[in-house]
Formats: structure tokens, sequence, C-alpha cells
């Protein structure tokens, strides 16, 4: 049987969330993102703000001047994820192979539903029927037998949409489709494979293998795969993790303290990303070395308030880094870091407290531009010098042991 994966991604979020609940938005152009006098760009644009050429990531005040009459707000991070949940409990009810991917996405296996629903299409009717009476938000879906095509089918399919690409008909579907439209592509891979005379789908479907991987080692596969319209990663229904943790071990043993800093600082933000992902935050920080006789240590400290901040997270195990190396003679062979004692994010104290709250404003534009763009499009002060020595691709840095960095 194949397999049939659903992408569901809610039009204009934010926004939407603002026109339901107040119906004196609707039908005009809205922006989420604050008032135009004050610096700062758009979260959420309205399609009727997008028609004068609105988009996320623009400057206030540009939008402001592309279309005087749209109505600008501030936004509150609350109701969109409390929206969200009541989002993600709808789809839960279609299927229980769900993932959940942001506040406004997620992935649905429904192999073999045809029998409850009719057809998957019918299915699709009925999610898309459930969210607009029950949220009052519009959904785009995408059908397909795979992760990539769904996703892209929904986008494509936007706003309103329905698009499902028959069992077959994926790579012709993908063929014509520019590459940036390919998850994984990012800016840097794109100009790559623009050098190579590589610009639609389907002429990267045909490119060698070997150029591929030449280019992009292991992810050059991947890439070839994707644009070949074979995807058949599984859905991940999130499990509650106890901890998260990321470890590299240095091609070779190290003493250089500014190396050994950045690559703590590096992991710890994969630490932190992973976290906010996972909408958790957590009460105590480890690291672990193993010196270069292989002797292997961890120290922790617990903090007194549950954090998701890469800042505090690379602070924290920086101080436990300098507290166990002072005095210290050994080469170390691997650094990791990681946190435990997680518990559910709540921001109410935060909010207190204006630097913690700016301080997750900037995590979280981190994590969205990084989604977008690749892991390497910002780079914080501390992992600058990682630039010369791991290659970087879009999905943050080669290190030598990848598995366990990513
Ligand atoms: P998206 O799904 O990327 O965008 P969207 O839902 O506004 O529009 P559409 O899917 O119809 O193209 O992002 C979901 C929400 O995430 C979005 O409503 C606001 C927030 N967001 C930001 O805060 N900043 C950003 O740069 C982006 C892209 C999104
Ligand atoms: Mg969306």
């Amino acid at each position: 049987m194949t397999r049939r994966i659903v992408h569901v991604d809610l039009d204009a979020f934010f926004v939407s969330v603002e026109q339901a609940l107040n119906p004196e938005l609707r039908g005009k152009p809205v922006v989420v993102g604050g008032r135009p006098d004050r610096r700062g760009v758009v979260a959420a644009a309205s399609y009727e703000a997008r028609a004068f050429g609105l988009h996320a990531g623009m400057p206030l005040a540009a939008a402001s001047r592309l279309c005087p009459q749209a109505i600008f707000i501030e936004g509150s991070f609350t109701k969109y994820r409390d929206a969200s949940q009541r989002f993600m409990a709808i789809l839960a009810d279609f299927s229980p192979f769900l993932e959940p991917v942001g506040l406004d996405e997620a992935y649905l296996d429904v192999t073999g539903f045809e029998s409850i629903y009719g057809s998957i299409h019918q299915m699709a009717v009925d999610i898309k029927q459930r969210i607009k009476s029950e949220l009052g938000l519009c959904a785009s879906v995408g059908v397909a037998s795979g992760k990539v095509v769904a996703k892209i089918a929904a986008e494509l399919s936007k706003p309103d949409g329905l698009l499902e690409v028959a069992a077959g008909e994926e790579r012709s579907f993908l063929a014509p489709l520019p590459i940036a439209k390919l998850p994984g592509i990012g800016k840097k891979t794109e100009q790559i494979l623009n050098g190579l005379g590589v610009s639609t789908i389907g002429e990267l479907s045909v490119t060698p293998l070997n150029e591929l991987k030449s280019h992009f080692g292991a992810s050059g596969e991947l890439l070839h795969r994707y644009a070949s319209g074979i995807d058949d990663r599984e859905i991940e229904t999130p499990t509650a993790a106890k901890s998260i943790s990321r470890e590299t071990t240095f091609g070779e043993d190290t003493k250089d303290r500014s190396l050994l800093e950045a690559t703590l600082r590096y992991l710890g933000e994969r630490v932190g990303a992973d976290l906010r992902r996972r909408g958790r935050q957590a009460k105590c920080v480890t690291i672990k070395l193993r010196y270069a006789d292989f002797t292997t240590i961890t120290r922790r400290h617990s903090l007194s308030q549950a954090t998701d901040s890469d800042q505090t997270i690379f602070d924290t195990g920086l101080r436990l880094l300098k507290k166990e190396l002072s005095g210290e003679k050994r080469a170390i062979r691997l650094i990791g870091i990681g946190v435990s004692n997680l518990v559910e994010s709540s921001r109410q104290l935060d909010m207190l407290n204006s630097s913690a709250q700016r301080l997750e404003r900037l995590n979280r534009a981190i994590d969205r531009i990084r989604h977008k763009y690749g892991f390497s499009a910002i780079q914080t002060g501390r992992t600058l010098l990682l630039k010369d020595i791991f290659p970087a691709t879009d999905d943050g840095y080669t290190l030598h042991t990848p598995s366990l960095s990513r």
C-alpha cells in the first residue's frame, strides 16, 4: 500500500487568529509584528496585505509605506499558543500518527484511512472544515506519499487550498519547481546549485549523484532523493524527552580554550533550539568532558529558574567548564553539554523581566531564521571561529561526530 502523508499548514496564522477573534479585521490588510513607527519586522501579513507586497520579515516601516491603510497589531503569543493547541487537538482526532512542526504546521500519516472517510481527499476536506468551524481559521493541506511532496503541495495550494499528488506523480509534480521550494535548500545550497546550472527540482533530480555528493557530502544523496520525490521518512510523534544533549569528539585532542568554548557555545545552541522546538524548559545544565587519557567526567548545575535560553545554558556550561579546567594539564578529546529536569515552557515569570523577554524574542527569531535559511544563516560571535575549522552547511557545522552533535 502506498503511504499517504498529509501536511497541514494554517494560512497567515498569527493574523488569522486576530481576525477570528475580531470581525472588524476580516477581509482587510492586517499585519502582526508591532506598530509601524517602531523598529521591528512583520511576523505575519494577511493575504489582503500580501497583495500589496507585504511579507514576513519585512521591516514594519517599509510595510507601512507600501500599504498605509494596513492595520498593525502588536500580537500576543498566548493567543497563538492556545490556537495552536486546539489546532493540534483537532488533527489528533484524525490520526494518532501526528507530528507537529512549530505552531501552525503538522504532518499526519493517514495510510489506509480511506475506509474511514471514504477517501483521503474527503478526509482532508473534513480536516479543513473542522479547523474552519471550530477555530475560524483557514488551513492549506497537501497530500502525497511522503513529507517533502506533501509540504510543497500544501504550500503551493495556499491560501485555503487542498492539493493531492497521486502516487507515481511525485517526480513530475516537483520537476518544474525552483530548487528553493525543496526543504533543506537554504541560500547557500541554492547558490552552489545555481553555480552548477541547476535551478529547477527536475534539473536537480538528473544531476549525477556523485557530483552532488562531492559538493554536499551525505546530504547530497538526500537532496537527490527528495528531488526525485522519494522520501520515506516516518512521522515522528513527539515523545517527552527526559534530557537533551549534544556532544562531539574533536579531530585532534585539544587544549585550546577558545575552541573549547566556541564548541560548547555551538552545542549549547543546538540544545537550546531543540528545547524550544519541544516547548520545554530545563532546570539543570550538565557538561561532559573526556580527556585524552579517556577519563570522562560530568559536572552539573541546577538553576533556580527553568530556562530555554541559549545564553543561560551556555553561561552555566561555561562556568562549569572553567572551574573544571582550572589548573588542568590534559588535552580534551570530547566535549558535550546537556539539559535535564525538563518542564513545560511557561513564560509568565520571564515576562516580568524585560531582559529575559528580550533574550526570548531573540532566541525565537534566530530559530525562525535558521528554520528558513539554514543554521549557518546566523552565527553568534562566540562560534565564529568554528567557521574556519568545520565545514558549514545549511544544517549547521559538520563536526567530526555529526550524528551526536546535530
Ligand atoms: P508561516 O506558516 O511561515 O506563515 P503564515 O502562517 O503567516 O503564512 P502562510 O503559512 O499562509 O504562508 O509561519 C507561521 C507563523 O509564525 C506566522 O503566522 C507568524 C510566525 N512567524 C514569525 O513570527 N516570523 C516569521 O518570520 C515567520 C516566517 C513566521
Ligand atoms: Mg502558516
